[in-house]
C-alpha cells in the first residue's frame, strides 16, 4: 500500500500542522511505501516572497526529520523537483470544471477578501494539482487534516470519470483524518480553525518560543462555567484544549475527560501546556539539528530522485491513454 502526503510551505507551521498532518507521517513508515512531498507549487497560489519560501522549504524538510520520518524508508522531496507533476496538471485540468472547482471550501475562503480581478489561476486550480501530486505515486492513502478532505473527494470524481473514459488507469485514493485532532482550532478564538498563513495571536507555532507556546495556552479562551468536559458548540475552547492534550498524549477523548473532570480550568492549562512543551521542545531542537547538519539538502536530492521515477511511470501510462504520441 502507497502512502503520500505533503504540506505547503507557506508560513510558519502550526500545532494544527503538527497534529492533523506531520506527527501521523511516520506511522506507516514500517509497513507501507511512504512519499511525502513539500508543496511548494501550492505555496504560490497566493503572493508570498521568494526568500520566505526557500527559509520555509527547508525548515518543513528538518520538521520531517524531526518527525520521525526516516529518509531511507520515505520519500521526501520537492514539488518543483519533479517535473510530472506540472506535465500530469496540464493534461488532468482538463477533466475537472468550473464549476466543482468554484464550490471548492478552501476556494472560496482564500478568495473572499480579494480583488475578484486578482485571484491567481492557480488558486483557483489548487485541486487540479493536488489530483496530479496524489495519482502520479498511484497513492492509496492519504492522511490529511479534515479541511483537505474536499479535495481528495474532488480526486476520486476525477478518477471515476477518467478511468471510465480510457480504461483503468488511475488508481483510487483514500482519506485518512485522525479521530482526535482532525482540526485544531485558534486558541483566542475556537470558531475559526489554527491556520499558518493567517496569523492570530491564538495560534501556536512549531517555531514559537517554549515560554510564548505557555503563555498562549495558559491565555487560551476558556468558556463560561467552570466545567471540563467536551461540547464543540457550548465549550469550544475547552474541547479544543482536551483534543490538544489527547492528541499528543495518544489517550482517548473520554479519558482525558475523565482525568480532568476536578480541575480548575488554570490547572488543567497548564497541564495541557507542559505536554504541548515537552513535545515541541525536543521537537524544535531535532529539527534545528537538521538544519545545521546540511541534510535537509541530502534529503531532497535523493528524494527528487527516487520520485521522479514512479511519477514518469504514471505520467507514461496517462500520456498514452489520452492519446500524446
Ligand atoms: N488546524 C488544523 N488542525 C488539523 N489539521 C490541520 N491542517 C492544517 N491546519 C490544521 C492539516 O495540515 C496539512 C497542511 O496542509 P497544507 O499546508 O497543504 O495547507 P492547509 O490545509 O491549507 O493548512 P493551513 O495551515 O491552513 O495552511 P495555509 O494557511 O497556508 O492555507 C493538511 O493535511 C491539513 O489538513
Amino acid at each position: 500500500m502507497r502512502v503520500l502526503s505533503g504540506i505547503k510551505p507557506t508560513g510558519k507551521l502550526t500545532l494544527g500542522n503538527y497534529i492533523g498532518a506531520l506527527k501521523n507521517f511516520s506511522q506507516y513508515q514500517s509497513d507501507h511505501d511512504v512519499f511525502i512531498f513539500i508543496a511548494d507549487l501550492h505555496a504560490l497560489t497566493l503572493p508570498i516572497d521568494p526568500e520566505e519560501l526557500r527559509m520555509n522549504t527547508r525548515l518543513l524538510t528538518a520538521f520531517y526529520l524531526a518527525a520521525g520520518l526516516d529518509p531511507n524508508r520515505v520519500t521526501i522531496f520537492k514539488q518543483s523537483d519533479v517535473s510530472a507533476h506540472a506535465e500530469l496538471n496540464a493534461i488532468l485540468q482538463n477533466y475537472l470544471y468550473m464549476g466543482e472547482l468554484s464550490r471548492m471550501t478552501q476556494f472560496k475562503e482564500k478568495s473572499q477578501n480579494m480583488d475578484g480581478n486578482a485571484i491567481g489561476l492557480g488558486l483557483f486550480t489548487y485541486p487540479v494539482l493536488m489530483a496530479s501530486d496524489i495519482l502520479l505515486y498511484e497513492a492509496n492513502i492519504v492522511p490529511v487534516g479534515e479541511d483537505q478532505i474536499q479535495h481528495i473527494e474532488i480526486t476520486r470524481d476525477l478518477v471515476v470519470r477518467f478511468n471510465n473514459r480510457y480504461g483503468k488507469i488511475l488508481v483510487m485514493p483514500e482519506p485518512i483524518v485522525s479521530t482526535v485532532g482532525k482540526r485544531i482550532m485558534s486558541l483566542s478564538d475556537p470558531s475559526i480553525k489554527m491556520s499558518k498563513s493567517e496569523s492570530g495571536k491564538g495560534d501556536i507555532y512549531l517555531t514559537d518560543d517554549l515560554t510564548v507556546i505557555r503563555k498562549k495556552i495558559m491565555s487560551a479562551v476558556t468558556d463560561s462555567g467552570s466545567e471540563i468536559y467536551v461540547d464543540e458548540e457550548k465549550k469550544p475552547g475547552i474541547t479544543n484544549l482536551l483534543t490538544i492534550y489527547a492528541a499528543l498524549t495518544d489517550k482517548s477523548l473520554d479519558d482525558c475527560v475523565k482525568k480532568f473532570k476536578d480541575y480548575r480550568y488554570g490547572d488543567f492549562k497548564k497541564e495541557v501546556a507542559n505536554v504541548v512543551i515537552n513535545t515541541l521542545g525536543p521537537f524544535q531542537e531535532k529539527a534545528y539539528e537538521f538544519l545545521k547538519s546540511g541534510e535537509v539538502d541530502r534529503v531532497l536530492r535523493d528524494g527528487a530522485q527516487k520520485a521522479t521515477i514512479i511519477a514518469n511511470q504514471t505520467l507514461k501510462k496517462v500520456k498514452e491513454a489520452v492519446g500524446l504520441l
